[in-house]
């Protein structure tokens, strides 16, 4: 029974959409798991001791002390690895396996950096570059329009609830900080609505507990990712 084990699981996060896509996994495997807030703003991503967990300098990041500190990063690469090891949210047989899989890697290669760009251009950049933010914009409502006629047939990304919604999600979700807009896709709310109000989902993405720095205004919160992240 993983739900009775002791923590076995060390998550290294960021109130950001690739982060809650591990806290909500985890919540959804029942993995009995420990918080590591990391402040993107003071740059603890980037300090030796993360590196050794992430190369990369980013959040997510996990390690499995139950699997002799096993460190893992990507958060792609972490969902399947706690599907895996939990037996839930990936099919076992090949076709449905793949299925999975596909949109996994739709939201890895698509949904988050087209997201995360257009956030940077729309919300972030002290420029205004008009190519920019439309370029962006422009493709994240294609890749809306994909998943929307896809859920006009399917209840979820895949044949069931699995780590491709898990990962999509928390980006979606988040359409209004880009830019972006869900109008007339009904498929696409609907989906959204349905596993925004599953409990594991409202669990894992309130991790990292908010803190006082949560609370400083839209205002200061852009210019901290500009001052400390854009550089
Ligand atoms: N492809 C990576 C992206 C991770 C990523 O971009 N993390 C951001 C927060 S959402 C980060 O750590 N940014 C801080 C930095 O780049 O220093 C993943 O899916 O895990």
């Amino acid at each position: 029974m993983i739900g009775a084990l002791p923590p076995m699981i060390d998550l290294y996060t960021a109130a950001t959409p690739n982060g809650k896509k591990v806290s909500i996994a985890l919540e959804e495997m029942e993995i009995p798991y420990t918080v590591h807030r990391i402040s993107l703003s003071k740059g603890q991503q980037k300090e030796p001791w993360f590196l050794e967990i992430n190369p990369n300098g980013r959040i997510p990041a996990i390690v499995d002390r139950a699997n002799g500190d096993f460190p893992v990063f990507e958060s792609g690469a972490i969902l399947i690895y706690l599907a895996e090891k939990s037996g839930r949210l990936l099919a076992s047989e090949p076709k449905a396996r793949s299925r999975a899989l596909q949109w996994l890697m739709f939201q890895m290669g698509g949904i988050g950096p087209m997201m995360g760009q257009a956030n940077v251009f729309y919300r972030y950049a002290p420029e205004k570059i008009p190519y920019a933010i439309e370029r962006y914009q422009r493709e994240v409502r294609r890749l809306f329009e994909v998943m929307d006629r896809h859920l006009a047939s399917h209840e979820f990304l895949a044949d069931e609830y699995s780590i491709a919604d898990v990962a999509t999600w928390p980006w979606v979700s988040t359409y209004e900080w880009s830019g972006s807009s869900v109008d007339g896709l009904e498929h696409l709310q609907r989906w959204l609505r349905v596993i925004g109000e599953r409990p594991a989902v409202i669990r894992g993405a309130a991790v990292p507990a908010r803190d006082a720095s949560d609370a400083r205004s839209k205002d200061a919160l852009i210019k901290e990712v500009r001052d400390n992240l854009l550089v």
